[in-house]
């Protein structure tokens, strides 16, 4: 008998349970399973050892070398150097690391540019605001009404003069660009100068998109006139979940720090900055050939599922420019029926809302988001691709038994059991401490 085996029959029932339902999902969605979730990715094992230290158990209110507490000498090293690091990254920025989470980042940027009655202009959410840009999540908290940009269905993108006309008539606080649906470059310069022009800041959520800027791969909004750029950490920046803020406006910065605590975090997770230093250090060396990767991997599988006979979303624009594909299944029984008949293959996507559907069609959206940054971290490539878009085919539209098709993707994904793009350091011995395998 393994250890895990022998250690959950001596452990009363309601532990082994959680325990044992713990190791099945490690072993299924990282073994078994192709993960095409757009926001979600895999550390390296080397992050994954750095996240495991000590200070998951430490205070460290406050900045680095100017805390409450005491015991934070290595902390301050950590905190000072990864800020420093990821500013480096994003081509010179002042960054704060502290926010927990991307939408913790965009409620101190929010509250730190706007009060209670102000507008903010932020991209429709059919069109893929983020819910913190909306309403129903932080600007609805904060009491900062929403104003929603036109879209242009031909360009897939933010339309140009009405927003423009909007904003210049609207005189909002802030304007939000970037989204969770994205697959071309919001126009960033254009949209800047009109924010300036009436005074108001133009905030970059680049969540989805900021391994593809520090891998140069996308645009750097603070390059054409963003004021501040905001982010989770783990999306195609594969590193832990978290947020950080980044600006070149030491103003700014400081107005946003005051903000971000006490009003947003107290303690800020403190063993998430060791992995995102690793990660930004691995980002800083491997960036570029991943961020390649994944572009040339969004690209293939559009083409691919494309020929396989799928609706694939921006076709006359060359379909994507990022790591998310999107495709409209409305014709197969909608985005829900999709995104289940899929994860009993083990595909996992998730089921979208596309920029023509109503905002009520939430429940059973037309569209399916795949997005293959993660796919990319273990290995795959452009052939790769095309082999998914084939498991799509046989469930989707030849209605093959979806377990059938398990099989084959159990079978096809042991191919890919070592994450990329990092340095040859395991010091978890092939994920194992972290399958409890
Ligand atoms: N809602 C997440 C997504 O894009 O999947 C981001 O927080």
């Amino acid at each position: 008998m393994d250890f895990w085996s022998a250690a959950l029959q001596s452990l009363p029932p309601e532990l082994s349970e959680i325990l044992e339902a713990t190791r099945r999902h490690n072993r299924w969605r990282r073994r078994e399973t192709i993960n095409l979730i757009a926001s979600e990715n895999v550390m390296s094992p080397l992050a994954e050892a750095a996240y495991l230290s000590d200070m998951l158990h430490r205070y460290a209110e406050g900045k680095p070398f100017k805390r409450y507490y005491q015991g934070t000498r290595y902390i301050d090293i950590v905190e000072d150097r990864v800020s420093k690091l990821m500013g480096e990254l994003l081509g010179g920025a002042l960054v704060d690391v502290r926010p927990i989470s991307g939408t913790i980042a965009n409620a101190a940027v929010f509250r730190a540019l706007a009060r209670c009655g102000d507008k903010a202009v932020v991209p429709p959410v059919q069109a893929g605001a983020h819910v913190s840009h909306t309403k129903f999540g932080t600007l609805g908290a904060l009491c900062i009404e929403q104003i929603e940009m036109p879209f242009d269905m031909d360009s897939f993108n933010i339309d140009v003069d009405k927003a423009v006309k909007l904003i210049e008539s609207v005189k909002p606080s802030f304007v939000v660009l970037g989204a969770s649906l994205y697959l071309f470059p919001h126009p960033v310069k254009e949209i800047a100068e009109a924010a300036h022009a009436v005074g108001a800041k133009l905030v970059y959520d680049g969540a989805h998109v900021l391994g593809l800027i520090v891998g140069k791969r996308w645009r750097n909004p603070l390059d054409h006139g963003a004021d501040v750029l905001t982010s989770s950490t783990h999306k195609t920046f594969p590193g832990p979940q978290g947020g950080i803020i980044a600006t070149r406006d030491e103003s700014l910065f400081k107005d946003i720090g005051r903000v971000v605590f006490p009003q947003f975090v107290s303690n800020h997770h403190l063993h998430r900055l060791p992995a995102l230093a690793v990660t930004a250090v691995e980002m800083k060396y491997f960036g570029e050939a991943y961020a390649d990767q994944v572009v040339r991997n969004a690209k293939a599988l559009a083409e691919a599922l494309a020929s396989e006979g799928f609706k694939v979303l921006g076709e006359q624009l060359g379909y994507t420019k990022s790591h998310q594909v999107v495709i409209d299944v409305r014709e197969l029984g909608g985005g829900d029926k999709a995104a289940k008949m899929l994860e009993e293959a083990n595909i996992i996507v998730n089921k979208n809302l596309l920029p023509y559907d109503p905002p009520d069609a939430i429940k059973n959206p037309s569209g399916l988001r795949l997005g293959v940054q993660e796919m990319t971290r273990w290995g795959m490539k452009e052939d790769d691709m095309r082999e998914i878009a084939k498991f799509f085919r046989q469930v989707l539209i030849e209605k093959v038994d979806p377990a059938k098709v398990r099989e084959k993707v159990v079978e096809f994904r042991k191919s890919f059991v070592k994450v990329h793009y990092t340095f040859d350091v395991n010091p978890l011995e092939d994920g194992k401490l972290i399958l409890l395998e």
